[in-house]
């Protein structure tokens, strides 16, 4: 038998392309185990990321905008708090503030933050954190492009899995871990990730933590289930991700986006519910995969808070707590919290 082929096609043909060995992994893991889950990192390929950010902007999806109006009204009292914060663990002392964010920012929530910063102390330097390099040049971009005054200085990292490594500071640093990402976690990683993190703060540096609180079920459950139907988009969309890097066989059609609030976990759930019997080939894994009609894989939790919850958690990983904002409906907060 002769085949013949040219480099071009090694390059176009899909069994040629390498396989990611993060996602390969993940997704034997996941659908080798009962109940079946996927992890949530899975949705943010170029696709997800985008209809991430439409969610963010839908009616029904309230915490990112609350969280922008929190930040809106109280940035200076913030920066204030944080500097007299560290100036009361270190008298005599004087230093500009820093501002580290977990995850690259925004450049309209982040930089609310370091508007008020600027204006306080004419400059400051910014140091994201986060593992995709390309978000974080698109953040840094948008983030120069508007911001004057700050200094952007990036680190690739994954702060979830990786130590941290931060260079040292003379003054106060104010470490953001907003928009409830914190929710994504199960309590145990959370706590982890705020210890992570305060190994690299000194006494009186500050963490601003952003958390959705607990409300009516029905307003926390249509966040998850928008009528234009993006989240369904958003949550299908990690199981199209997986047929492109894996060349995996899901009809996409075959699945129902379900979100739902769990109340003894404290946390909305989302799931996609197979409408019928579904055999998955994944050729990438050598594997196959089955799942009965009714049966779901579990794709996200997002936590929802409690101020003693969130107390339970700053405590966990060492923080006590100086001040907390929050909207008038009480739907997020904002809380700061000092390394002790
Ligand atoms: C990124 N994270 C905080 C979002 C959340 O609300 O848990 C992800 C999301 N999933 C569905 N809608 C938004």
């Amino acid at each position: 038998m002769s085949t013949s082929f040219s480099p071009a096609d090694l390059q176009t043909s899909p069994a040629a392309s390498p396989v990611n060995t993060a996602v390969a992994d993940a997704v034997r893991e996941g659908l080798s185990s009962t109940p079946k889950w996927l992890p949530a990192w899975l949705f943010y390929d170029a696709e997800g990321s985008r209809l991430f950010e439409r969610i963010t902007e839908l009616p029904e999806y309230y915490p990112t905008r609350t969280e922008r109006a929190i930040f809106a009204g109280y940035a200076d009292g913030i920066i204030d708090t944080a500097i007299r914060t560290w100036q009361q663990a270190h008298p005599g002392q004087q230093g500009r503030l820093r501002i580290l964010e977990l995850g690259a920012g925004t450049a309209t929530k982040t930089g609310i933050l370091l508007d008020a910063a600027v204006r306080r102390q004419g400059q400051t330097e910014y140091l994201p954190v986060d593992v995709s390099e390309a978000a974080m040049d698109e953040a840094c971009a948008a983030l120069q492009r508007v911001q004057s005054g700050v200094t952007v200085v990036p680190q690739v990292a994954n702060y979830v899995t990786d130590t941290l490594h931060i260079p040292p500071h003379n003054g106060p640093t104010l470490a953001l871990y907003i928009g409830s990402s914190i929710g994504n976690f199960d309590p145990e990683e959370a706590s982890a990730i705020l210890c992570n993190l305060r190994q690299q703060l000194q006494t009186g540096d500050t963490l601003l933590l952003g958390t959705d609180m607990v409300k009516d079920r029905r307003r926390m459950e249509a966040a998850y289930d928008d009528r234009d139907g993006v989240t369904e988009a958003f949550n299908l969309n990690i199981l199209r991700r997986i047929n492109r890097d894996l060349r995996a066989n899901f009809d996409l059609a075959c699945y129902r986006h379900v979100a739902l609030w769990n109340e003894d976990k404290s946390r909305i759930e989302m799931h996609l519910q197979a409408l019928r019997d579904e055999t998955i080939r994944i050729p990438a894994l050598n594997a196959t995969y089955r799942l009965a009609k009714g049966e779901t894989i579990h794709t996200e939790n997002s936590y929802k808070f409690t101020r003693s919850s969130i107390q339970a958690l700053m405590q966990s990983a060492n923080y006590s707590i100086v001040e907390q904002w929050t909207d008038e409906q009480q739907w997020f907060a904002v809380t700061l919290a000092t390394a002790q």
